[in-house]
């Protein structure tokens, strides 16, 4: 089963794609997604220019042994660009595996673990009105979980408030715009949001928020105890987790559930988070950390230490790792929840996919493969536009965590 062909697709149907197309001899394709928002043509770059060419002629049913090939022959090991390329290349081969077993991939990773993926909306709003009213909204529409932001009294910007009802894209055409920042702003505001989250809507339904990279440890553990009686179902990225270790100071002062992950390349960016049991849930994705094959290395050792999975599911995303993630999901024993930002029209015209939302669920549907198919035709009419995220400064000017 050789690779005939490995090329880069990119797009951008309401916002920037890149994906990887891989053919075989007999016919058989497979996708990868290998979008990194704001830094895509470097991905599609490391791709075309170093990968690809590699790939034609090797056997694409030898997943790990490409796997190991990409990552100990670069030389230059992990990083996003490194491992959302890798991750590209691994999902598209687990995609031909499939088609050439006539399975969907969820079947070749030891077949359902469960009936469905429970999965959370994003519910956002100007205030807190509105944000419990869209939260109010996706309970409606069958959410059991939804992640609530809203903006912050005084600043202009905040982070997660989505411009549309059902669609979020923090990606702005053109150069990075610049937000105001203020955490002790934010701190006075983040607990009455989700107490009165709490107190309009319940507690039958599971309530997510993401703080997002922008807090001390102190700070952070300051909030998850603030938080305790509004019972969430986690707290997500209260603060940078590079130095790893400083999740014990938190982990000290609360027993909200915590998550990480979303920013992670590879299994050493959370191996002491998991270890010492510093995180309740790891929110690394199938596009960004080197495909299903090292994420599937990553639960087995989160599943040691009781953490469960809770992988990123933003719009920056594509289809094509959303359906590879469901797959993931429906057969890893320590599944904890999906997150499901809705793409737009445009999108799932140009990546038509299988997976459907039931009840609060996803199932990733039966089609052998991941279940996604890439209209070219489509997607060469909406060209790359260069886009970034945007950067944040505090209230004195200082470049903040975004
Ligand atoms: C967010 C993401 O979904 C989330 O939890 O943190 O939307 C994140 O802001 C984007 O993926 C950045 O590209
Ligand atoms: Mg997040």
């Amino acid at each position: 089963m050789r690779i005939r062909e490995a090329k880069v697709v990119v797009c951008s149907p309401g916002r920037n794609f890149v994906t990887l197309k891989l053919t075989t001899e007999s016919g058989l394709t497979g996708l990868g997604d290998a979008t990194l928002n704001g830094r895509e043509l470097a991905v599609a770059s490391y791709l075309e220019d170093h990968v690809c060419p590699l790939l034609v002629g090797r056997d694409a049913a030898r997943i790990e042994d490409t796997w190991q090939y990409l990552y100990r022959g670069a030389y230059w090991r992990r990083g996003p660009v490194t491992m959302n390329a890798i991750g590209a290349v691994d999902t598209a081969l687990w995609d031909i595996k499939g088609k050439a077993a006539g399975m969907p991939v969820y079947q070749l990773l030891g077949g359902r673990a469960r009936d469905g993926v429970l999965v959370y909306g994003h519910a956002s709003g100007r205030d807190i009105a509105e944000a419990i009213e869209a939260t109010a909204s996706y309970l409606s529409k069958g959410y059991r979980a939804v992640r609530v932001q809203a903006g912050v009294p005084g600043l202009q910007d905040a982070y997660g408030v989505g411009k549309g009802a059902m669609f979020y894209e923090p990606a702005d055409p053109g150069f990075p715009s610049e937000h105001a920042w203020s955490t002790e702003q934010y701190l006075r505001f983040a607990p009455t949001l989700l107490e009165s989250v709490r107190s309009e809507l319940g507690f039958d339904f599971h309530l997510l928020h993401d703080a997002h990279h922008r807090l001390t440890p102190i700070q952070a553990a300051g909030l998850g105890k603030r938080l305790e009686d509004v019972s969430l179902f986690w707290l997500e990225d209260l603060a940078p987790a590079e130095l790893q270790e400083s999740f014990r100071l938190i982990r000290h002062h609360t027993t909200t559930p915590l998550a990480v992950g979303e920013v992670f390349d590879s299994i050493w960016d959370c191996k002491d988070l998991i270890a010492e049991q510093l995180i309740d849930y790891i929110r690394c994705s199938v596009a960004h950390t080197g495909g299903i094959t090292h994420l599937r290395r990553i639960a087995s050792l989160a599943d040691l230490y009781h953490v469960r999975t809770g992988c990123h599911g933003a719009t920056d995303l594509s289809p094509v790792c959303m359906a590879a993630a469901l797959h993931f999901d429906l057969s890893v024993p320590n599944f904890g929840i999906q997150e499901y930002m809705r793409h737009t029209e445009e999108t799932d015209a140009v990546f038509r996919h299988q997976y459907a939302f039931e009840d609060g669920y996803l199932h990733p549907g039966e089609e052998p493969g991941l279940g996604v198919e890439l209209d070219e035709q489509l997607a060469a009419r909406y060209p790359y536009e260069r886009a970034y995220l945007p950067v944040t400064r505090t209230l004195d000017g200082t470049v903040h965590s975004w």
